[in-house]
């Protein structure tokens, strides 16, 4: 009877241990699913990309191509219909990671033209999905989710 009991209870454990893994697993796969899933909404190796910010139209480029990472880049953010109160700026980062602070700073170069130079570093985890917020004073905030190249052999610009 004891032993019954003992069983039920081990099996009660195996149950929950289980259970409790495959919760792990869950997560972790989501977590992985989630960052690989992460939505690119910007061609950038081929062309630039253009959103609404309100009744802003702001096209937001980077040069040269392809746009690799440890080179020195230009960004330039195009207004139309509209501008900011004060000089935007970008903040570089990677969805749902950390990378420190990677701010681009960008000055008038011309009537609803801003431009700003900066670096894109390579991520220890190879992950090459990038995500650049663009703030601009006034106006509201934008993000720009693309892809960078990390050695010159690699190809992948989709
Ligand atoms: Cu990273």
């Amino acid at each position: 009877m004891t032993q019954g009991r003992l069983t039920v209870r081990s099996k009660l454990v195996n149950l929950m241990v289980g259970c409790l893994f495959g919760f792990m697993v869950w997560i972790i796969i989501s977590i992985s699913v989630g960052i690989a899933a992460e939505k690119l909404d910007c061609d950038i190796q081929n062309r630039s990309c253009t959103k609404d910010l309100g009744n802003v139209s702001v096209t937001f480029d980077i040069q040269p191509k392809p746009v690799r990472a440890m080179h020195d880049l230009v960004f330039t953010v195009r207004f139309k219909d509209g501008m900011p109160q004060s000089s935007p700026y970008i903040d570089l980062g990677m969805p749902g990671m950390n990378m420190g602070a990677n701010r681009v700073l960008l000055k008038t170069v011309g009537s609803g033209v801003y431009k700003g130079k900066g670096i894109i570093v390579r991520c220890p985890s190879g992950n090459k999905i990038w995500r650049a917020t663009l703030t601009a004073p006034g106006l509201g905030r934008l993000v720009f989710t693309f892809r960078v190249l990390y050695s010159s052999s690699d190809t992948s610009v989709k």
